[in-house]
């Protein structure tokens, strides 16, 4: 009787062993709507490489690109739910959840890519991702998504006034609405992958992105008249679920955090040299990349920062952000 019981016990405890290596073993999802190639896609998958190394291969993570988990703001919501592990998101989607990340959005805010970089390196940068845990996000970095601008199928943008009344995409966000409402457009937010569509039936007349994603979603295709605004350098941001974090070990946590603070170099690199392979596909394929009257459209900015940076806290960042040199 005694030895049975033994063997069981024995047992029991050797079934719960492998349960446990088998749960502390993981490879993570993460979520991405951009395609294979597409530098952000590349530095999660860097990422989870640096990660196998520093966790001796018992971490991974594996990125489900071209957006098969779902649209960006489907996927913060699974990430909260910690049903997917990690998203790579643009900070847009995450404007009315976690107001700080608004600040990195204003129009004209950064003089310069270097500027924005310096910035989002530093305690501000640090202090934004902090702000989202409280929503149940852990914020691991910013990458890079250059300047944004506005893209249009019928006509030409050269200054503030030709926007009158233009329907244009803008992502899922009361103050992208409110950006593209003080430019004096009709605003009409809508998930990234409904944009081709919508530019070709007419849905919209115009749309605003970078020169990779005007690319890569082959908008330059439909809508030809590239002006140049670089009205916002909105950057992109890597989120991992509070939820299954809070399971992890302290030294898990590191290395995720360290694995993902490493991606960030080689994602910048990346993605200057897409910048300019884009800008060059873009025009090979018709685009016409023009410049715009900018000052008319730093003017009409100010009810957009009135609205939003009320919080005093916000204020202060966006006046020491305006103090970085
Ligand atoms: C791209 C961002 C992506 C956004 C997309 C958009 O990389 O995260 O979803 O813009 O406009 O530049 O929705």
């Amino acid at each position: 009787m005694k030895i049975i019981r033994t063997l069981r016990t024995s047992l029991a405890l050797s079934i719960a062993a492998a349960l446990a290596s088998t749960v502390t073993a993981t490879e993570f999802r993460s979520a991405e709507i951009h395609p294979d190639d597409y530098p952000t896609t590349l530095a999660v998958k860097q990422m989870s490489e640096t990660l196998k190394k520093l966790t001796a291969g018992k971490h991974s993570i594996n990125v489900f690109s071209g957006g098969k988990l779902g649209n960006e703001k489907d996927t913060i919501e699974q990430v909260k739910i910690g049903a997917i592990a990690m998203t790579r998101v643009n900070v847009a989607p995450m404007n009315n959840i976690c107001a700080p990340t608004m600040v990195p959005t204003m129009p004209f805010l950064f003089n310069s890519t270097e500027h924005m970089r310096r910035v989002l390196d530093g305690p501000i940068g640090d202090e934004i991702l902090k702000s989202c845990e409280a929503q149940g996000f852990i914020a691991l970095a910013f990458y890079d998504s250059g300047s944004r601008s506005i893209y249009s199928v019928k006509k030409q943008i050269k200054t503030l006034a030709d926007v009158k009344g233009m329907k244009i995409r803008v992502q899922q966000s009361d103050l992208w609405v409110a950006l593209l409402e003080a430019m004096g457009a009709n605003a009409t937010p809508m998930p990234y992958g409904e944009v081709y569509t919508a530019l070709k039936t007419g849905l919209v007349d115009a749309a605003e992105n970078n020169y990779p994603s005007y690319d890569s979603s082959r908008h330059y295709e439909v809508a030809k008249f590239f002006a140049k605004t670089e009205h916002s350098l909105a950057p992109e941001i890597l989120l991992f679920s509070k939820k299954i974090w809070d399971t992890l070990t302290p030294e898990d946590q590191k290395a995720i955090r360290q694995a993902a603070k490493e991606s960030v170099p080689g994602m910048r690199k990346l993605w200057d040299e897409r910048e300019a392979k884009s800008l060059a596909t873009v025009k090979a394929g018709g685009a016409i990349v023009t410049d715009v009257d900018k000052a008319s459209f730093q003017a009409a900015m100010k009810p957009v920062y009135d609205k939003f940076i009320t919080d005093p806290k916000l204020k202060d960042m966006v006046k020491r952000i305006q103090d970085t040199k």
